[in-house]
């Protein structure tokens, strides 16, 4: 054996800069399900206090301009990993399968040699590749003692899945990663998507309190094109109210079967909170607006007690980077799949390109970014991907289709950072909630938005209309943006490859 070679390593090894040797940061991706910035106190929510999602803003970026690519939970999942759209994953609507065999950062991070692990909601429906360590609800998953899948098959664990969920998290955190390799963990939360089921510690939070409702609640969509007035999204009309509402107790069959799967304490609190008020509903059902305004009071309510538990969960990890002494050399992302609506346009839910599920919270902090920053530059969940690697050092392969955003992080926005945005949505009616198929782009100040199997097209001022409900397509004094946007959705689309506006598999 030549013994040359070790010696010649550990040269190279001295004289390789310290910066790249400890260039090995952690990363750890906090992500939740439907979690609207108007939700998110360091957004200005004027709801809800979240103090420890605040706490990666104060000591990292807010990002007040992150684009979701396609505003719903598989595709927005498969774009994470990917790095790359609807059109290029295949990954277009949440009746889609994963294909697992492709590039994706968590493999190329464990070929790096970071150990890999996701914990919680998956949503794909084929198994996780690229992953040391994988514990991930079915589908959806439920609120009250969760399945998880494993490589080992299901089990099934008591309490709240948000908790078991942070639980988990820390448990492998502490006792199971190896010490020595830099880690990549991702804690995706089912919280707070529907049936929005709030935890044992939240239930009774908000019991006196009256929110203000939303100035567009009572929307009533003149001058939109026919796809949002088509939707079935409406807090009114549409919500349901045993899943929905909670208007059940243990004589209903579905309320049974919900209760049987809380601990008994959990049960006690539930039925207290929801019995005199549901009694109320049962005997005097509201209707007409009433009935908009009671559903939108219980829905804002559940949904914000959902949101505490994650922020909860947020604080015990944090909590466990400072003692670990792993804070400095953590980057912490917080995130949502995507947007949602409490209750603007009268709306529940997501998938359209207006404001609230086209914009995600984002929140990183960590080694190299700024502290207490608003960022304004249009970044996406598609920049997630080369932003990780970026943190590894890891060369981001030819195809991802976004850019990493430690630049921008660091307070140095590339000069040529983009500035306009290409949206496309796929799973049209009959689907879910009934929102048409559309694309469009936006530069943050005027949005296009094309309707193309209803073929109608829509236009934004966003800073005389942020509430968007005044369609100014085809009127002469937007002519000039009009005609500039729709130049740069071709061009954008040529760039990208979106060959089609249907799906292309
Ligand atoms: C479920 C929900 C829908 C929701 C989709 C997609 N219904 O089907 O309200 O739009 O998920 O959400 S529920 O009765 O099952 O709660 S996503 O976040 O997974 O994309
Ligand atoms: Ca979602």
């Amino acid at each position: 054996m030549n013994i040359r070679l070790p010696l010649l390593a550990l040269v190279v090894l001295l004289l390789t800069p310290v910066s790249q040797v400890a260039a090995r940061k952690n990363i750890l991706f906090i992500f939740a399900d439907d979690h609207a910035y108007q939700a998110v106190s360091a957004y200005g929510s004027v709801l809800n206090e979240t103090p420890n999602i605040d706490r990666i803003a104060r000591s990292g970026v807010r990002f007040d301009r992150c684009y979701v690519t396609n505003s719903i939970c598989g595709p927005s999942r498969a774009c994470i990993l990917t790095g790359k759209y609807s059109h290029k994953n295949g990954f277009y609507t949440n009746g889609d399968k994963f294909d697992g065999a492709q590039q994706t950062f968590p493999k190329l991070l464990q070929n790096a040699g970071y150990q890999t692990a996701i914990i919680g909601k998956w949503h794909l429906v084929t198994d996780p590749t690229g992953f040391d360590v994988w514990k991930v609800l079915p589908g959806q998953g439920r609120y009250y003692k969760p399945v998880f899948l494993t490589p080992a098959g299901r089990v099934v664990q008591e309490g709240y899945t948000t908790d078991v969920i942070t639980d988990e998290a820390l448990a492998w955190l502490r006792n199971e990663r190896d010490a020595d390799k830099p880690f990549m963990l991702m804690v995706q939360h089912k919280a707070p998507h529907r049936e929005w089921q709030p935890g044992p510690e939240h239930v009774a939070d908000f019991s006196d309190k009256t929110f203000p409702e939303p100035p567009t609640l009572f929307d009533d969509y003149s001058t939109r094109c026919p796809a949002a007035a088509f939707a079935t999204m409406r807090i009114g009309r549409d919500m349901r109210p045993e899943e929905d509402l909670k208007v059940f107790d243990e004589t209903s069959e579905y309320g049974r079967k919900q209760l049987a799967l809380m601990p008994p304490e959990a049960r006690a609190k539930w039925l207290a909170a929801y019995g005199p008020e549901n009694a109320a509903y049962l005997a005097d059902t509201p209707a007409g607006d009433d009935r908009t305004r009671w559903n939108y009071q219980r829905y804002i309510k559940d949904y914000l007690r959902c949101v505490q538990s994650v922020d909860d969960g947020v604080g015990r990890l944090l909590d466990y980077l400072d003692e670990a002494g792993l804070a400095d050399d953590t980057l912490v992302v917080y995130s949502s799949d995507q947007g949602f609506y409490l209750g603007e346009h009268g709306w529940f839910d997501k998938r359209w390109m207006y404001e609230q599920s086209l914009r995600t919270p984002l929140l990183v902090r960590g080694p190299g970014v700024r502290t207490g920053a608003v960022e304004n530059a249009i970044v996406s969940n598609l920049d997630f991907a080369e932003t990780f690697l970026d943190v590894a050092g890891v060369e981001a392969p030819e195809g991802m289709q976004g850019r990493s955003l430690l630049p921008i992080l660091a307070g140095e926005t590339p000069a040529d950072w983009r500035d306009t945005f290409y949206y496309h949505y796929y799973e049209g009616p009959p689907a879910w909630h009934d929102v048409a198929e559309h694309c469009g782009v936006t530069d943050g100040h005027y949005k296009l938005i094309h309707f193309y199997t209803l073929d109608a097209w829509e236009l934004y001022d966003l800073q005389a209309d942020p509430h968007e409900v005044n369609n100014v397509y085809g009127q002469a004094e937007y002519a000039e943006h009009q005609t500039r946007l729709l130049a740069e959705m071709t061009r954008l689309r040529k760039e990208l490859g979106v060959t089609s506006d249907k799906r292309t598999n």
